[in-house]
């Protein structure tokens, strides 16, 4: 029987209930053995070439040597995704929206020396996450907290920088950075990355559709985030397009043993024009 709003903790719908229900449950090796590498847990893709002598050689370490591969080009994407979070101080606040498991937002505490709010609908990312705070002894600076990013309650204009890393498909962007807008100081950054629809190509095409229904998300197109963004008093200054630099990382994923079975659509979709990989920065005006 389908879960009323109110069965579902923080979350504002039956379809976020549904999100948070995937991520409490989701325990994906690809997500777990790669984060035991070093113990950053990470809830996206990579990008970068590469060292492909890690699925040739001795069978018995190929597997280890591939999934540190793997973990490298998610590090790599994490780290090109706050080097566009511009300047923020120690004593500044930067939110992770959607954080997962909390991969990005230490890496974000260690570069910066800031407070770091991460947000998640789930409770069980956001436990693991507080835990490994503690552990870090960061906690009084690095926080977790099972919140609808749609609707924080956080501080008008108290956050420095904002950032969704591979997020943004779960939500209306018109409410998210309607949202965004209200938390971010005037001057302040926001910084996505992103999969979405090409515009040219036209409306999803089939290894799109596939990829919302593996995830339960909804992929909007390159536009809409443009769209959404001038209507918020958020200003572009950086796009870069990431698809032929996560293209790679597909191509060794599909010859993982971690391999979840979606990497095939990945492949197509980016190939055939359809779908692209994108970094968006942009200034609160
Ligand atoms: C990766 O999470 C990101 C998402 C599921 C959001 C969808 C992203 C798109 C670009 C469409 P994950 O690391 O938990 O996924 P997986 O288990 O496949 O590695
Ligand atoms: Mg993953």
């Amino acid at each position: 029987m389908t879960k009323s709003i109110h069965e579902n903790g923080t979350a504002a719908s039956v379809y976020q209930g549904s999100i948070a229900e995937y991520w409490n449950q989701e325990a994906n090796p690809v997500n777990l053995e790669l984060g035991e590498v070093d113990g950053y847990f990470h809830h996206h893709y990579g990008i970068g070439e590469p060292d492909w002598s890690v699925v040739e050689g001795d069978a018995a370490t190929s597997h280890e040597r591939t999934t540190r591969e793997l973990h490298r080009l998610e590090t790599l994407q994490a780290e090109f995704l706050l080097d566009h979070l511009g300047n923020v101080e120690p004593e500044q606040r930067i939110m992770d929206a959607g954080c997962g498991r909390g991969g990005s937002s230490f890496m974000a505490h260690e570069r910066f020396g800031c407070s770091v709010e991460g947000v998640s609908l789930s409770r069980k990312q956001v436990d693991f996450a507080n835990a490994q705070a503690r552990e870090r002894a960061v906690a009084d600076k690095v926080a977790f907290h099972q919140l609808n990013m749609l609707d924080t309650g956080f501080d008008t204009a108290g956050m420095q920088a904002i950032w969704n890393n591979e997020s943004t498909m779960y939500v209306d962007l018109h409410d998210l950075f309607a949202e965004h807008s209200r938390l971010l100081a005037r001057g302040g950054r926001y910084v996505t990355i992103t999969g979405c629809y090409n515009d040219v190509y036209g409306l999803p095409s089939r290894a799109v559709s596939t990829i919302n229904a593996h995830y339960i998300c909804d992929i909007h197109p390159r536009s809409g985030y443009f769209r959404a963004m001038a209507a918020n008093r958020l200003v572009p200054c950086a796009v870069v397009d990431l698809t032929e630099a996560t293209v790679p990382y597909w191509r060794l994923r599909a010859r993982s043993p971690l391999a979840t079975g979606i990497e095939e659509t990945f492949i197509e979709a980016y190939t055939s024009g359809s779908f692209q990989y994108l970094l968006i920065a942009a200034d609160r005006v």
